[in-house]
């Protein structure tokens, strides 16, 4: 464990709280839920309110290679401004293809500018598969083939973390037959990375693992895929609202029949739930609501974080369940947002074997809650 050096009352919050346009109690709040979140003692809190106040933000060097630059997007797609606000305030983004205003010769000018004044020190986040065949020639950037990019890149890095399951282990570019020879970082650099897989990955999951860089000066610990633990070490199957449905052998059977219409297990439509380790169902997409994930929607899970069954399993194909023992307890059927304390999120995370949610659900708060005392209503879930 880390050991906790700071104390709360030396971490001056007010400019990150003002730069961030919250509360001093929201950005603790949050600061705290993150602890939690990465599995650390809520003393840690303080560890992470001085990180973020630091006005050292680590430079982030973006590269894009094969993918639909969903990663990208996902990172940006937050119902309210929080999140990307949260991302953009810890990193200072010296290179990142699709968002930079610049094109051509000044944002590759810019790249090696940001690499020279950093060496060592930078964080390379990659996203997108790296064709490999055919000397690398069907991907390139500025002349220069994504193998020799990442090469470069990677040479002077701090830390390669792997966006996206393109970057992971091939995703959807290296589907078979594979025609470019798509090929993951860790293959290209001939060694383990971190690896934020998912199409598109979550992206508090990025953020978590960012915060912990920045506090710990280390990337999170990881599973035998380079996945963070704090993310990826619970099968989705144990924290799907739908589990008690798949207990009781309450399926739907065809997309639209009695079963799917009223929010039945999907296991018989092809869900991968059972093989795939993620915290969708705890941490949710894109801010829309309490059942934004795919099998919250009515969809099976297509495994996306899952090497070999993710664009490599047939979708309507029966998952291998991994775990039949029944979780502990089961996931809320409703409650009310706002109410909950972050005392209350972080229990409730570590009931339900998750703890990456507590933050989640306090940030997706930050610019919402009043002080703790607007509650705003919410969607039941499904009816068992
Ligand atoms: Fe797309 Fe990213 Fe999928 Fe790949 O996410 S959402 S194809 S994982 O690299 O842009
Ligand atoms: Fe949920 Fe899929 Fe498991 Fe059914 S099979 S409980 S829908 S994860
Ligand atoms: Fe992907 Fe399945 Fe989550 S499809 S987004 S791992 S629910």
């Amino acid at each position: 464990m880390n050991e906790i050096i700071f104390d709360l009352e030396t971490v001056n919050d007010a400019g990150v709280a003002e730069r961030l346009g919250i509360s001093r109690r929201e950005f603790l709040k949050f600061c705290a839920a993150t602890a939690a979140t990465l599995g650390l003692p809520v003393s840690a809190e303080a560890a992470i309110a001085k990180a973020m106040e630091s006005a050292k933000r680590p430079s982030v060097i973006w590269l894009h290679f094969q993918e639909c630059t969903g990663c990208t997007e996902s990172l940006l797609r937050a119902e309210h401004p929080t999140l990307d606000k949260l991302i953009l305030d810890v990193i200072s983004l010296d290179y990142h293809e699709t968002l930079f205003a610049a094109a051509g010769h000044q944002v590759e000018a810019a790249r090696k500018a940001a690499m020279k004044a950093h060496k060592g020190k930078y964080v390379l986040v990659v996203e997108g598969a790296i064709p490999v065949k055919d000397k690398g020639i069907y991907c390139k950037v500025g002349g220069q083939t994504a193998v020799d990019m990442l090469k470069e890149c990677a040479a002077d890095a701090a830390a390669v973390i792997a966006i996206g399951s393109c970057a992971a282990w091939g995703g959807m570019p290296a589907t078979d037959p594979n025609p470019t020879g798509a090929s993951s970082v860790a293959e290209v650099l001939g060694k383990p990375v971190v690896t934020i897989p998912g199409c598109p990955p979550n992206p508090y999951n990025f953020l978590a693992t960012v915060v912990h860089f920045l506090t710990f000066g280390s990337l999170p610990a990881v599973d035998a895929l380079g996945r963070p633990l704090f993310a990826y070490s619970r099968l989705i199957h144990e924290n799907c609202e739908r589990r008690a449905h798949f207990d009781a052998g309450r399926f739907a059977i065809e997309f639209g029949d009695e079963g799917h219409r009223k929010g039945y297990c999907l296991y018989k439509l092809g869900c991968k739930g059972p093989e795939t380790y993620a915290n969708c169902p705890v941490i949710g997409f894109g801010d829309v609501g309490e059942v934004s994930w795919p099998v919250g929607c009515g969809h099976p899970c297509i495994g996306c974080t899952e090497k070999g069954v993710g664009f490599a399993k047939p979708i309507h194909a029966l998952a291998k369940v991994k775990n039949i023992e029944p979780p502990a307890s089961y996931p809320g059927i409703s409650e009310d947002q706002g109410k909950v304390s972050l005392g209350g999120a972080a229990l409730l995370a570590a009931v339900a074997g998750a703890a990456a949610g507590a933050a989640i659900h306090v940030a997706k708060k930050l610019d919402k809650n009043d002080g703790g005392t607007k509650s705003e209503g919410k969607k039941p879930r499904a009816e068992p």
